[in-house]
C-alpha cells in the first residue's frame, strides 16, 4: 500500500523563529505539504531522534483539516505507528506541548502560523515540536532545510483520504481536560475563584482562534464566569480575517474596551494561544513589565513558591526584570528571540520562569510559552494581594524604578533594502556619535553562548547603548511571510517618581528619533516609511 511519489525539490522549506510559515497559496502548491512532512521525518531519523509516536494539532486555521489526511498518509507510510490527533485540530500550542510530554510522544506537529493572519489570503504554518514538548533546535531546522531542498520523492499510502482517519495508528484526543488539570497543579483555583466571587469582571479576547474552547472550559466551567466575557471564542478557519496578534496595534478591540474601563482585567491571545496581552482598567501593561512583576510575585503561585531557580528573558526584552531579580538575588539569563532557547535553561533547572517582549511568558512545567498560564498567574497575584494590576505595576516602579520601553515594527518592507540595512549597521562607525546630548558608547552584534551546552548562536541582532542609559536593539523578524519586517526595541531607565506616569512614547520621544537617524530609515526605505505596529 505504500507508494513513492517523485517531486521537484522545494528550496524554501526553511523554518524561521518558530516553525515554517508561508502564504497559504505557497502551501497549496503540489505536494508542498508532503515534501515538508517527509523532510521532517527524515530529519528526525538523521538526528537520531525516534519518531514512532507523534501528536498532531493546530490552531484551527485553513486548510489544516484538508491537509490532515495527506499528512497522516506520509507519517504512516514512513512507519510512524501511533498518532495522537487533537480534536478538531484546535488547541493552544501549550496544550499540545502538554500532550507531547504527558503521553510521552516523540514530538509533534502544530498546524499553525501563530500570530500571522489566516485563510486563503493569509498564512499557513507548521511548528515542529521535539519530545520535550518544545520547538526543535537550530541544528534540526538547518538540517531540515538542507534535506527538503534536495528531496526528490516522498512516501505515502495508496488509499483515499476518507479511509485514512480510521486507521489503527490514529487516536483522537481532547487536550483541554489534560491542560486544565495541569493548570490546577500549578495554581490555586479556589483562590482565583474567590476573586471572581467577590464580583470582579474580566474580558478575554480569543481572536477567533485557538484559545476559545480552553477559555470556556476554565473560565466558564471552573470559575463560573459569564460566557459573554469571552470574546471571539469560536475558532474560525480564517480567524474572521483579523490579525491575531495580542498587542496595542492589533488587539484594538480589547485595548479600547479596557482603556474606557470596561472590566477589572482584560487579556487578548494570539492565534495559537501561546502569547497574551494583559490590561487593567484603563491601564496598559507592557510585556517586559509583566515578566518583572511575575518574577517579583512568583510566591503567589503555589507551583513556584519555594521552588524558583531563576529567570530568563530574550535580549530584546527590557531590563525591568533584571532590576527585580538582582535585588531578590535571582539569576537572570539573556537569550536570543524564540522560545526554543529557553529549553536548556529550564531542563538544567537554572530558571523557572521566562518571557519575551512579544507578549509571551511561560515556565518550567512545559517547553512552550503559554497565554492562559500568564493570565492565571496575574489572577493569582491580584487575588492574593487584593490589588489591581495598575497598583501592582506602579508599586513595582516605585520600588525599582521604571524602565520605559517600546517595541515597534516596520512590517513587510523591501527585503533587499532590509538586508542592505543589516550590512550598513554592521559596518557603520557609530560609536562616539552624539544625539540629544547622549553619546553612543557601544555597538554589539549579539552572539549567544548557551550556558548549558556551550553552543554558539551568532548574529542575533544589534545592540546600541549610550552614556545616557539608552539601549536600542534591532533585528529582522523570522516569522513574516512578505518582504522583511524590521523590529526595534528601545528602553531607558528612570528612577524619578514624577516621571513614572508618563507614556512610554513621550518619555522615549528622542530615542525614536535617534533610531531613525542612526539607521537612516528614510534613506533605505523612502521618506514615507512609518512603523506599522507600535507598542
Ligand atoms: C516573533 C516574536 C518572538 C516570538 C515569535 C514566535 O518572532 O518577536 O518573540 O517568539 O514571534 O511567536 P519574530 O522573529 O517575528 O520577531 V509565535 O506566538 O508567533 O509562535
Ligand atoms: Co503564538
Amino acid at each position: 500500500m505504500i507508494k513513492t511519489i517523485s517531486i521537484n525539490p522545494y528550496t524554501d522549506q526553511n523554518p524561521g523563529t518558530s516553525g515554517l510559515r508561508r502564504r497559504t497559496s505557497i502551501f497549496m502548491q503540489p505536494y508542498y505539504i508532503e515534501s515538508f512532512i517527509q523532510g521532517v521525518l527524515d530529519t528526525f531519523k538523521q538526528m537520531g531522534m525516534p519518531c514512532d509516536k507523534l501528536v498532531i494539532g493546530g490552531d484551527g486555521r485553513y486548510p489544516g483539516t484538508e491537509f490532515l489526511p495527506r499528512i497522516l498518509k506520509v507519517l504512516i507510510a514512513n512507519g510512524v505507528s501511533q498518532i495522537l490527533v487533537i480534536r478538531d485540530l484546535v488547541a493552544p500550542t501549550p496544550a499540545i506541548s502538554n500532550i507531547i510530554t504527558k503521553y510521552k510522544t516523540d514530538g509533534g506537529l502544530a498546524l499553525t502560523a501563530s500570530h500571522n493572519p489566516a485563510g486563503q489570503n493569509g498564512d499557513f504554518g507548521i511548528k515542529i515540536e521535539a519530545a520535550n514538548g518544545g520547538g526543535v533546535n537550530e541544528e534540526f531546522t538547518n538540517l531540515l532545510s538542507d534535506i527538503t531542498s534536495k528531496l526528490t520523492s516522498f512516501k505515502t499510502l495508496d488509499v483515499s483520504d476518507d479511509k485514512i482517519v480510521v486507521r489503527p495508528e490514529i487516536m483522537h484526543i481532547d487536550p483541554i481536560s489534560d491542560y486544565t488539570e495541569l493548570m490546577k497543579q500549578l495554581f490555586d483555583f479556589d483562590l482565583i475563584k474567590s476573586w471572581f466571587d467577590a464580583g470582579h469582571t474580566i474580558r478575554l479576547d480569543a481572536m477567533n482562534a485557538a484559545s476559545g474552547p480552553t477559555l470556556y472550559n476554565i473560565f466558564v466551567n471552573e470559575f463560573g464566569c459569564s460566557p459573554d466575557w469571552i470574546l471571539r471564542g469560536t475558532p474560525l478557519p480564517d480567524f474572521g480575517g483579523i490579525h491575531p496578534e495580542p498587542n496595542r496595534a492589533y488587539a484594538t478591540d480589547l485595548y479600547d474596551f479596557m482603556m474606557v474601563g470596561g472590566a477589572d482585567f482584560g487579556c487578548a491571545f494570539d492565534g495559537d494561544g501561546d502569547r497574551n496581552m494583559v490590561m487593567g482598567r484603563g491601564f496598559y501593561v507592557g510585556p517586559s513589565d509583566c515578566l518583572a512583576a511575575m518574577t517579583l510575585w512568583h510566591k503567589y503561585v503555589p507551583h513556584f513558591n519555594n521552588n524558583f531557580f531563576g529567570v530568563a528573558r530574550t535580549r530584546p526584552t527590557s531590563s525591568a526584570v533584571d532590576l527585580v531579580a538582582d535585588k531578590m538575588g535571582i539569576n537572570v539569563y539573556q537569550t536570543p528571540t524564540g522560545w526554543k532557547y529557553f529549553a536548556n535553561l529550564l531542563d538544567d533547572k537554572r530558571i523557572s520562569l521566562c518571557g519575551e517582549e512579544s507578549f509571551g511568558q511561560g515556565g518550567d512545567y512545559i517547553r512552550e510559552k503559554d497565554g492562559v498560564f500568564a493570565l492565571l498567574f496575574w489572577l493569582s497575584i491580584m487575588a492574593a494581594t487584593g490589588k489591581d494590576i495598575e497598583t501592582i505595576i506602579t508599586d513595582m516602579w516605585n520600588e525599582y524604578g521604571r524602565v520605559f520601553y517600546s517595541q515597534y515594527a516596520y512590517e513587510g518592507v523591501d527585503k533587499n533594502a532590509a538586508d542592505q540595512l543589516q550590512v550598513y549597521i554592521r559596518d557603520a562607525d557609530i560609536v562616539g556619535l552624539e544625539f540629544f546630548c547622549e553619546k553612543i558608547v557601544s555597538k554589539e552584534i549579539f552572539e549567544y553562548t548557551d550556558p548549558v551546552t556551550g553552543q554558539v548562536v551568532p548574529n542575533q541582532g544589534f545592540e546600541i547603548k549610550t552614556d545616557g542609559g539608552t539601549r536600542i536593539f534591532h533585528r529582522l523578524s523570522g516569522t513574516g511571510t512578505v518582504g522583511a519586517t524590521l523590529r526595534f526595541y528601545i528602553e531607558k531607565y528612570s528612577d524619578n517618581p514624577n516621571e513614572y506616569n508618563m507614556s512610554q512614547f513621550d518619555y522615549l520621544k528622542n530615542v525614536f528619533q535617534m533610531v531613525d537617524e542612526i539607521f537612516k530609515l528614510c534613506e533605505f526605505f523612502g521618506d514615507d516609511i512609518k512603523p506599522t505596529a507600535v507598542n
